[in-house]
């Protein structure tokens, strides 16, 4: 058994969880939310899994914590059997990874610090250093992320190529992130990323990754 920390509704761990639902393995994991609006995650003993205080967090059964999402995917990718998220060959791990950074700087980070600094993010008790000009800085700067996404699919009909991949699972929680909590919406006329967003909705992990409430 693994134990996910997750906070349905947010980006990264949702990434791990649409990974975890296309491999097929909800039934071999524990998942324990954590509401971060009430910050329960912000304890000793979170900190002392995560350094970081951020959510997902897995602990394997041999007690060791893994944080960071890329991590966590990496793992899950190799320890079960089934679709390849990360990809096969040396070129397509590369590609993949680095469009899953893409993914991360240009919408699922830049987004975050625009919820973070210049919306009331997770409440006043969570949010102790905003500045609003960064806040807005990277609002521009997850549109600008948008439009890039847009020119890359219209040339191929994954993020990182052919492949369904955790670059397509990144910059798709972004975008469901933004709509839902910063009320950013991805702009109508990029076609391309907007009909790619409606394929990647029908797969049955996204379904189900979606099919919880949230927290506020
Ligand atoms: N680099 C980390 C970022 C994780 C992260 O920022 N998670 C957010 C939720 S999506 C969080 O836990 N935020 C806690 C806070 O802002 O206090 C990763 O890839 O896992």
């Amino acid at each position: 058994m693994l134990t996910f920390y997750d906070s349905h509704g947010l980006p990264n761990p949702d990434r791990v969880r649409i990974a975890l639902e296309e491999k097929g393995v909800m039934d071999q994991v524990t998942v324990k939310q954590v509401n971060l609006w009430k910050g329960e995650h912000r304890t000793e003993a979170f900190r002392a899994l995560n350094p970081s205080v951020t959510i997902p967090l897995i602990v394997l059964d041999d007690g060791t914590a893994i944080s960071e999402t890329t991590a966590i995917t990496e793992y899950i990718d190799h320890t079960f059997p089934g679709i390849r998220l990360t990809g096969e060959t040396a070129r397509e791990r590369a590609i993949i990874h680095m469009m899953q950074r893409r993914g991360e700087q240009k919408i699922v980070d830049a987004i975050g610090a625009y919820f973070h600094h210049a919306t009331p993010g997770f409440g006043p008790g969570i949010e102790l250093n905003q500045n609003k000009a960064w806040g807005e800085a990277h609002l521009v700067k997850t549109l600008d992320g948008m439009r890039y996404f847009d020119r890359v699919l219209q040339s191929q009909p994954y993020i990182a190529g052919a492949r369904f991949s955790m670059a397509d699972i990144t910059v798709y929680t972004g975008l469901n992130f933004s709509e839902t909590y910063p009320k950013v919406v991805v702009p109508r006329d990029l076609t391309a990323l907007g009909d790619w967003r409606a394929r990647i909705a029908e797969r049955p992990s996204s379904k189900a990754a979606a099919g919880e409430t949230d927290f506020t």
